[in-house]
């Protein structure tokens, strides 16, 4: 393939917690990729869109750098290089402008579970493990604490049984990590989730035309997560009762039956699912032919 200088190159983690959902996304966007593990690049075959898959430590710099247009990556990634480049006195040429709600964690410290500890002045002068050493670092010096910042860069967990480290600084998710190495989280540094970062250098406007594009469609794909599509009839009286009882519904789309004045249909886009108790609800204040539909796409 004749490689074009128009084409969006995006930077997406090759083989790890956040690949299938990035792709999966980016799929339901519309753009369809020839998928091959081995590779480096997948190309778009029906949109100018190509992945760059890559360790996701390397994407906040391949986009920093402007190899990639964009890149999806945890927030604590992001973070982490934003933070390092400025401790080096440089500034990070990307930008963050989109949450995917996928890759949800957070970078919290952990204490053994015999250790007592009573908020950040407990870690003075102690050893701390992390391979988040910028956005440690960054919370020690706002809370004037002094301490020893151990690089790691996995098993951070088995720091402290080993007699590495005094506390901890890592990911947490479920913390069944933690509870097994006999730790309890005590301090939250971020709350992460996995991001679209885009390049500062600008794109020209066919470019930013396009990554606009999908950042709308992302939105949209977003959007109708968890929305439903709900019809009832509904005594024309009962219409107010009715629309409060719509979890996050916009305006409903209210049309007269043929043949009958005092009941409507309603028509909803709900934001929210549609639980069972909500249609027993509606049953009560009079609906019925109640009627619930998965939505797929969305454009605002
Ligand atoms: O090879 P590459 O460098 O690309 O991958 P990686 O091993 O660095 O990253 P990977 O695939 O493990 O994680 C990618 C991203 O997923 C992270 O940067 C986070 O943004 C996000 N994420 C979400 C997590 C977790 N949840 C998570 N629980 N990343 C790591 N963990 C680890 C954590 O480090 C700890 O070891 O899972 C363990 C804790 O999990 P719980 O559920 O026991 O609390
Ligand atoms: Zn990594």
């Amino acid at each position: 393939m004749e490689y074009s200088e128009q084409r969006i190159k995006i930077a997406v983690q090759k083989s790890g917690r956040l690949t299938d959902h990035s792709i999966d996304l980016l799929e339901r966007c519309g753009l369809k990729v020839t998928r091959s593990k081995d590779k480096l690049i997948c190309y778009g075959e029906n949109m100018p869109i190509d992945l760059l898959l890559v360790r996701d430590d390397d994407i906040p710099g391949l986009v920093s750098d402007d190899v990639c247009d964009l890149g999806i990556v945890g927030l604590n990634v992001v973070e982490e290089k934003r933070l390092k480049l400025e401790q080096e006195g440089s500034k990070g040429m990307f930008k963050h402008i989109f949450e995917l709600e996928f890759g949800q964690c957070r970078l919290s410290i952990a204490a053994p579970e015999n250790v007592q500890y009573d908020g950040p002045d407990s870690l003075e002068n102690t050893i701390i493990a992390t391979s988040y050493v910028s956005l440690l670092t960054d919370y020690l010096t706002k809370n004037s604490i002094t301490a020893e910042v151990v690089f790691l860069s996995g098993a951070v967990e088995i720091a402290p049984k080993l007699g590495r480290a005094d506390f901890i600084c890592d990911l947490v998710s479920s913390g069944n990590t933690l509870r097994a190495n006999a730790l309890r989280e005590v301090a939250v540094l971020l709350e992460s989730e996995a991001v679209v970062i885009q390049t500062l250098a600008p794109l020209g406007d066919e470019k930013q035309a396009l990554v606009d594009k999908i950042i709308q469609r992302l939105d949209g794909v977003l959007k109708v997560h968890d929305s439903k599509y709900i019809m009832l009839h509904a005594p024309r009286s009962a219409l107010p009762q009715i629309r409060a009882l719509l979890p996050g519904s916009e305006v409903p789309t209210v049309m007269p039956l043929e043949g009958n004045d005092d009941k409507v249909a309603i028509h909803a886009v709900c934001r929210e699912n549609v639980f069972w108790e909500t249609l027993e609800n509606l049953k009560a204040a009079g609906a019925s032919s109640l009627l619930v539909l998965p939505v797929e796409k969305m454009l605002a």
